[in-house]
């Protein structure tokens, strides 16, 4: 029997972080969970590249262009969608998903999706360093465990 699990050692690797600017005070909290996992892991600030944009609907792009410039072994984007009183919040979730999906696909890197969609800012903070955890940090996590899988599925390749 072969299994393949990935190693959360991140020494080496190189990865790009997208942060929007729109609801930057649930953003930035994420960016720091991001970048504090990444160190924790074993990889160094010298390997990360921090990406600011308007909102969550420019992920996809923006994704898209770091994931296939060969410079990045994972892509992580952030962002914070809260419904309040938006009348585009099911556009801008459906986008974001569909475009970061998109960007893992076309290029064949781990693009990692580290969106917080809520229904009140009171959730969103508890998702950005509070209560339930920080979703940035688990998004870097999780883009460490797939460039490990990805990796060993490399060797294994026909
Ligand atoms: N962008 C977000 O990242 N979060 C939101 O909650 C949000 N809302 O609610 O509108 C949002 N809108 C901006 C959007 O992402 C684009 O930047 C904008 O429409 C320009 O294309």
């Amino acid at each position: 029997m072969h299994v393949i699990d990935g190693l959360l050692a991140a020494a080496g690797m190189r990865i790009a972080v997208v942060a929007p600017r729109f609801n930057s005070f649930v953003v930035e909290q994420l960016l720091s969970g991001a970048i504090d996992a990444f160190v924790r892991h074993g990889g160094s600030k010298n390997d990360i590249t921090v990406v600011h944009i308007p909102g969550s609907f420019e992920l996809g792009v923006t994704c898209k262009k770091l994931a296939e410039s060969n410079k990045f072994d994972a892509v992580v984007a952030l962002g914070a969608v809260i419904r309040g009183a938006t009348s585009h919040y099911d556009l801008v979730c459906s986008q974001a998903a569909s475009g970061v999906a998109q960007a893992a696909l076309s290029s064949g890197i781990p693009v990692i999706f580290g969106v917080i969609t809520t229904d009140s800012i009171e959730q969103a903070v508890e998702r950005a360093g509070t209560k339930a955890g920080n979703k940035g940090a688990d998004a870097v996590v999780a883009a460490i465990e797939m460039v490990s899988v990805m990796r060993q599925l490399e060797k294994i390749a026909v």
